[in-house]
């Protein structure tokens, strides 16, 4: 298929200013008629009024109310209509069929409820008309349907008319006053119930707040509501960013691709960033759910008011929303920890991308498909490259570059480089050189080396900057990267960081800007032995290379000031003493890494969530990523010997903790309570590790004394993984327990994907029939097979091919089903050149297996073709 390209850009031959929506409602056939005010546009060469649409049935074509000449194109999915004069109202009809539409884009069906998404080019499934991000229109939208079946009708912007029709059908008229792109339409038809609140703005307006949910759900969303709140409470805060109509709706759904969708005043979210209760949802449920309502609501600026030109710049909105989301977390809980989860969840799901077949710059250069690129590179790097704005202009720079953009912007659909000329006209710096972050591929490379310089009584620290081989970054140059560095001394504390010529001693921490492929710094009044902490706060989005000791490492790790420094040597050393046991290497520095750990058990009563995160391993999936070839048994060996090791040697260090830890005050998802929760689970999960005698008696009992998710997964988790005495009368109990909540069965059916055991591909194969389990159910997919392929790399690298089999299978099927879900679980063969000879060839047959499929998705073809190049 050939890819659209960035370069190929051309403004929209005509513009939509309105568009009058009528949908009369059925789950079998829904019928859409469309009235588009046009205009062409005089800036380009005249062309034929040209609509997407896919798998619409046409029924009527007019303009201006007379029958129009129409040529529908199957192949290339548009309807070209001739003759419309400069401006006209253009109106069409079709049907579309809601129960049938299985991929979850367009208007389909969940539950008892219809619903649609949009974004990226789902419009285009409900009507015919110019889908692309750059044509805005209003939109008024009347809905009509069964009252019984469909009581509550939603649209975006404001309800302004409500009324009965004949045969018990009722109407509502809904009328969005914005200037929209079609991918932040939204509908919403179906019998909910609803929870209702207030926000009042800064400046004194009073919104709706309303929540929907199917009836069961209702006592589940006010978590979620007092997160609405607090967001909007934020944004104004912070950014200044007040609310813009009379109601805000939130509903959720349990069948929905992605995590949830910013359509303006009408998000739609994936009901595991809704629903929460201490019974069904654990602390980092209630953490992600904050943070997911933060995101959708935070796009109301970041996104809808001011939007993507073209589908190349969605890390305009994603990666800036990601940024302002992580933000408000960090705002909300500790901002050290956050930043912890951050930079390894980059680490973890970004790394491989950016080294994958698919790797691409936060703003691609060309798709086949753009769902493809709704990836961590994106969002998740795209949040650091904003970061990096903030990094290096300051938080006030940065709002001033903000409010500037908003100025430049608001009603706009602009690119990654007008954000980029906002922050630098709004500050006075040149930010040229930074836009080839927009465009190099892959993750760069710092390297860093210190030596002194005797004679000067200077310490030298030199950083070069290299770009990962790829033919598109062959003229990209060096890039403009922020480094954040301090210094400890021999007792471990930090030193001023002062430049050779400086006279007054500088901060702690000091701001570096590598602009050059090299560079050299020199300071004055550090001592030779001054150890450095490089990279503090991941102050860029590199690979940081430098040569620590183990014991420096221990003593960042123990010492440094900044949170994500001690994480990020606490890992280097792990990783180090996990390659020396991987490779059978006899001498490691396990000692010295149980000694780290052992410093911070001690010291954890101060900040548990950070020493929970300091006492993780990386996991086999993260070992495996820079090895070639992989040899994924000698991995989980390894880490299986250290796991076993720490938790033997600290044994009585982590009873104690699991003790002291045990609750004490009122039950709340985050603050201390759960910080202790976190900890008291983190050392359970090593007493089990190290095989301790009472590891099972302890874990059941804390599974039925449990009186919150947190406590009863991370229990049941132990107790299954580690194949402990209790798991199977543990996995009856769950089941029972929770069959009636389809989001706690796939907490269910995700533990036993993940537990790290070859026999867990026949698990999962017996589970696919299980009552519960659905193959049209993103959520499900996702927590069994997803789980399986991309967090359970021993199970699914199972040495006679059963897992990639399996997940073959599961691949042909869902090709048809969802590509877009398919899609993502097809990435898991993606690094099949890096195994050996056997494993290699066989998960290869897949790919090709599914290449050579008939019909295959541009979705799974895109991902397939470019694994096998
Ligand atoms: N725009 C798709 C969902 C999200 O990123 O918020
Ligand atoms: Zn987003």
């Amino acid at each position: 298929r050939t890819p659209v390209l960035r370069q190929e850009y051309r403004p929209p031959a005509w513009w939509v200013d309105h568009v009058e929506l009528e949908f009369d409602l059925d789950a079998t056939e829904t019928r859409v008629t469309s009235r588009m005010s046009v205009r062409r546009n005089p800036e380009v060469d005249a062309e034929p009024l040209t609509l997407s649409g896919a798998g619409l049935e046409t029924k009527r074509v007019e303009i201006d109310g007379e029958p129009a000449k129409f040529d529908e194109r199957g192949a290339d999915e548009t309807l070209v209509v001739e003759g419309v004069p400069e401006r006209a109202e253009v109106t069409t009809e079709v049907v579309v069929h809601p129960e049938r539409n299985t991929a979850l884009e367009g208007l389909y069906k969940s539950g008892a409820m219809l619903l649609t998404q949009c974004e990226a080019e789902g419009f285009r499934k409900i009507t015919w008309f110019p889908d692309r991000p750059d044509v805005m229109a209003t939109y008024r939208v009347r809905l009509a349907g069964d009252r019984e079946r469909f009581p509550v009708l939603l649209s975006n912007g404001n309800c302004m008319e409500t009324g009965e029709l004949d045969d018990g059908r009722h109407f509502a008229v809904w009328n969005d006053p914005f200037p929209k792109p079609s991918y932040l339409f939204a509908i919403v038809a179906g019998e909910l119930s609803e929870l209702a609140d207030t926000f009042t703005t800064r400046s004194g307006r009073e919104v709706a707040l309303k929540f929907y949910s199917e009836p069961e759900n209702i006592g589940q969303l006010d978590h979620a509501m007092e997160s609405l709140k607090k967001s909007m409470a934020w944004d104004e805060e912070r950014f200044g960013l007040e609310y813009d109509l009379d109601v805000f709706h939130v509903v959720a759904t349990h069948d929905f691709n992605m995590g949830a969708m910013e359509n303006k005043s009408l998000n739609i979210f994936n009901a595991r960033y809704v629903l929460a209760d201490r019974e069904t949802a654990t602390d980092a449920d209630y953490e992600a759910i904050e943070s997911v309502i933060a995101h959708e609501y935070f796009h109301n600026w970041t996104g809808n008011r001011v939007t993507c030109r073209d589908w190349f710049q969605l890390t305009l909105k994603e990666g800036l929303t990601v940024f302002r989301d992580q933000e408000f977390t960090a705002d909300m809980r500790s901002p050290g920890v956050k930043r912890i989860q951050d930079v390894s969840d980059l680490m973890a799901r970004q790394f491989p991308e950016d080294a994958g077949p698919m790797a691409h710059p936060v703003r691609p250069e060309r798709y086949v498909e753009i769902n493809n690129f709704y990836t961590a590179t994106v969002y998740e790097k795209g949040a650091q490259v904003v970061r990096m704005y903030e990094t290096l202009l300051g938080r006030d720079g940065f709002r001033r570059g903000m409010d500037l953009y908003f100025e430049r912007h608001d009603g706009q659909a602009v690119t990654c480089d007008d954000f980029r000329r906002a922050m630098a006209d709004a500050n006075d710096a040149d930010l040229e050189q930074f836009e080839r972050w927009y465009r190099q591929v892959g993750t760069p490379t710092v390297e860093a080396s210190t030596r002194y310089d005797e004679s000067a009584g200077e310490l030298v620290l030199e950083l070069a900057q290299r770009l990962p081989e790829h033919p598109d970054n062959r003229n990209i140059g060096a890039l403009m990267i922020p480094v954040k560095v301090g210094f400890l001394d021999t007792d471990n504390r930090p030193l001023p960081v002062t430049l050779s010529g400086e006279s007054e001693a500088g901060p702690e921490t000091r701001l570096l800007v590598l602009t050059d492929e090299k560079a050299e710094y020199r300071f004055r009044d550090l001592p030779a032995d001054a150890l450095p902490s490089l990279l503090r706060d991941y102050s860029a989005p590199v690979k940081l290379d430098y040569d620590w000791s183990s014991r420096d490492l221990a003593r960042l790790a123990g010492f440094d000031s900044d949170p994500f420094s001690r994480w990020r040597a606490m890992r280097r050393l792990s990783e180090r003493v996990l390659g020396d046991l991987i490779e059978g290497r006899d001498e490691h520095d396990a000692e010295l890494l149980i000694e780290a750990w052992a410093a911070v058990l001690d010291g954890s009563g101060e900040d548990p969530a950070l020493a929970a995160e300091l006492l993780s391993l990386p996991s086999v999936g993260e070992l495996a990523q820079d090895r070639d070839p992989v040899d994924i048994e000698a991995i989980h060996a390894a880490r299986v010997e250290l796991l076993g090791l720490l938790g033997r040697r600290l044994e009585n260090a982590l009873r104690e903790r699991f003790d002291t830890l045990a609750p004490t005050g009122e039950w709340s998802s985050e603050g201390p309570d759960a910080a202790r929760r976190r900890l008291r689970n983190v050392a359970l999960g090593l007493l089990a590790s190290g095989g301790c005698d009472d590891a099972a008696e302890w874990a059941s009992k804390h599974y039925d004394g449990a009186d919150n998710m947190t406590d009863r997964l991370a229990a049941f988790r132990t107790l299954v993984h580690h194949e402990l005495e209790g798991a199977q009368d543990a996995l009856a109990d769950f089941e029972q327990r929770f069959a009636d909540d389809q989001l706690v069965m796939d907490k269910w059916f995700a533990v036993q994907a993940t537990r790290s055991d070859e026999r867990a591909v026949d698990d999962v194969r017996r589970l696919m029939d299980h009552a519960a389990f659905r193959l049209n159910n993103p959520n499900k997919v996702r927590s069994l097979i997803g789980a399986f392929a991309m967090m359970n790399p021993v199970a699914f690298h199972r040495a006679d091919g059963a897992g990639y089999k399996l997940v073959g299978e599961v691949l042909d099927k869902l090709d048809d089903i969802n590509p877009q879900v398919g899609a993502r679980l097809a990435t898991s063969f993606n690094r099949w050149r890096a195994y050996d000879d056997k494993r290699s060839a066989m998960m290869k047959e897949q790919l090709q297996k599914l290449a050579a499929k008939k019909g295959l998705s541009p979705d799974i073809e895109e991902i397939v073709t470019a694994a096998l190049k």
